[in-house]
């Protein structure tokens, strides 16, 4: 693709969060009945997704994405263009777990290559405990694998920039845009109406919401309980370290009796 015309933002860089994953859940008479035509060993209902955080519309710079499903799925390589406001996504039925492609196409201003992330698709409880696993299971079986993301634009070209920020509001006493865009762009902003998602987070924005909500785990308030547990568990390793080497001393003090003694006896 050729690149487009015009300048590169120099020395700036705009990231867009996103999220990608699966959900799965096994079918149940009651809660997720297998509908007519879905063969017999299929044992779940699944769907893989790519959207924007808090349900954003992401279509501004993504324009398509390829999802490259196991080859025993008929046609199994699938192209989602983008809608605006609604999430890239597929729905499947199945028995097994497999490695998904997902490839990124971006909007042409951009002049950006394809990107490719990998995804596993989950069918059944996973997790680093017990516990973690019956939480799923107590879910409903409801299986969720998903990936908070940020996508970074590395001096983004005049008109990508543009695009990539008319949309959001314009800051009190920053009207100026920082970058070269010389404002042209953000005057076109101005006459679009902002739009704010449930969360708050403002469409064309790089906000993540303050608190989760139901379907949107990915917060400030996820971020600062992951800090809090790295933390706890850095604390956790200085205690072991400590009593490590206050046993180290012990051993090498009896070491040093255990040879006083044998100097003696010889
Ligand atoms: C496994 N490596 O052996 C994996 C392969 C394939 C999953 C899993 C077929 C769905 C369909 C399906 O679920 N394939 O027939 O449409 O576990």
């Amino acid at each position: 693709m050729a690149p487009p015309a015009g300048k590169r933002v120099k020395g700036v860089q705009v990231f867009r969060p996103f999220v990608y994953g699966t959900t799965a859940r096994p079918f149940d008479e009651k809660t997720n009945p297998k509908p007519p035509g879905v063969p017999d060993d299929h044992t779940h209902s699944w769907m893989v997704f790519v959207k924007g955080i808090d349900d954003v519309d992401v279509t501004y710079w993504l324009r398509r994405v390829q999802f490259k499903l196991h080859e025993s799925i008929p046609n199994h390589v699938r192209m989602i263009e983008g809608e605006k406001g609604k999430p890239f996504q597929i729905h499947e039925t199945g028995w097994g777990e497999f490695e998904i492609t997902i490839k990124l196409y971006y909007v042409p201003e951009s002049g950006e290559k394809p990107q490719t992330l990998y995804h596993h698709l989950r069918l059944h409880p996973y997790g680093r405990t017990e516990e973690e696993k019956e939480t799923m299971r107590l879910n409903g079986g409801e299986v969720i694998s998903w990936v908070y993301e940020e996508q970074i634009f590395n001096e983004p070209y005049e008109a990508f920039y543009d695009v990539l920020t008319s949309g959001a509001l314009p800051i009190p006493g920053a009207a100026a845009s920082k970058a070269g865009g010389k404002g042209k762009g953000s005057a076109k902003g101005k006459e679009q109406e902002a739009q704010r998602s449930e969360g708050g987070v403002l469409e064309r924005s790089a906000m993540i919401p303050m608190t989760n909500r139901p379907g949107q785990p990915f917060s400030r308030e996820t971020e600062q309980l992951e800090v809090k547990k790295l933390q706890e568990a850095m604390m956790k390793v200085q205690e072991m370290t400590k009593k490590m080497a206050v046993e180290l001393e012990k051993k090498n003090q009896r070491m040093q009796e255990l040879r006083a003694e044998s100097v003696k006896t010889a």
